[in-house]
């Protein structure tokens, strides 16, 4: 791979878009590759990701403009689509990712981020949908996923507007669950990776998709989606031994453990 790297620490996989010369920028080479290591994830063996870009300025700094400028209304969908299919597969990706963002995350770069399951980022992070200056809609699911994650009237501003936030900003309307010093930050995002990673996969798994699946049905669907997956649960060797292991545990006296949600 030219563009994008990926290294598994033990059940967690790190995976760096690395094209430094254009922020990261994603072309159709960058989209390419990021599906096949998606798809190249040994999913047996990695129970959490961790997705950030290389240096210390870029998460990424949008789709590529320049191969972009050229589009015709055709290449131009197709080009959307291959984004969205790229950034469907990361968000319905069974195993639980983390967005890194170390630094600009704009137009597709956001996009991107708000794929993932959770977005933590560093203090230079910026964020936007930049689209409209340049003459077109947010079109790897700007639109979409933005208004669902902050409120419609917020993610309407920021699109309308064209105006980047920081990342103080982007913590407070909640597109961000933590801010950290550029420093820490690829080490928190393999922390809380590990931490998941410790939990049950199966489990795991089935509440990215109990959310994921509920988020698009009615309560009453979403419940039945949950019921199931709940069902699905028991019996497995991890159900068991995790019930059996807290009634083994039970009168621990450090059993219950509270932790800053900023370091969990
Ligand atoms: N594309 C290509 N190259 C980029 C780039 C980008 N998005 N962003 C930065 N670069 C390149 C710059 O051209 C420059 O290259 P050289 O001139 O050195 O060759 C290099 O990266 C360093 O950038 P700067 O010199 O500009 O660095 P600064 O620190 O001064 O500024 C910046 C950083 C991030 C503020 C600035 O580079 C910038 O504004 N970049 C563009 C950000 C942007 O507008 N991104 C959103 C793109 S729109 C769709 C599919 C997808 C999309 C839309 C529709 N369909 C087909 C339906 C998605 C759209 C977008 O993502």
């Amino acid at each position: 791979m030219e563009f994008v790297k990926c290294e598994a620490e033990g059940a967690v996989a790190v995976i760096t878009i690395d094209r430094p010369k254009a922020l990261n920028a994603l072309n159709s080479a960058v989209l390419d590759e990021l599906s096949a290591t998606f798809d190249a994830i040994d999913q047996n063996v990695i129970r959490a990701i961790v997705l950030t870009g290389a240096g210390d300025k870029s998460f990424v700094a949008g789709a590529d403009i320049g191969e972009m400028s050229t589009l015709s209304k055709e290449e131009g969908e197709a080009f959307g689509k291959k984004g969205n299919d790229v950034f469907r597969k990361i968000e319905t990706f069974p195993i639980p990712v983390i967005a890194a963002v170390n630094g600009f995350a704009l137009g597709g770069g956001n996009e991107l981020a708000m794929s993932c399951d959770i977005r933590i980022c560093a203090e230079n992070a910026i964020f936007g949908q930049p689209e409209v200056g340049l003459g077109i809609t947010p079109g790897f699911g700007g639109t979409q996923r933005l208004a669902r994650l902050v409120s419609p009237g917020m993610a309407k501003q920021i699109i309308y507007t064209a105006r980047n936030i920081k990342a103080d900003e982007a913590y407070r309307i909640g597109l961000v669950n933590a801010v950290y010093p550029q420093e820490e930050l690829l080490d928190q995002a393999k922390k809380m990776a590990a931490g998941i990673a410790k939990n049950a996969p199966i489990a795991v798994r089935g509440c990215k998709k109990a959310i994921n699946d509920g988020l698009e049905a009615n309560m009453d669907d979403a419940l039945v989606i949950e019921e199931k997956i709940f069902g699905g649960c028991f019996e497995s060797y991890d159900q068991r031994e995790g019930m059996a292991n807290f009634l083994r545990k039970k009168d621990d006296p450090n059993k219950v453990k509270v932790v800053d949600f900023k370091n969990a």
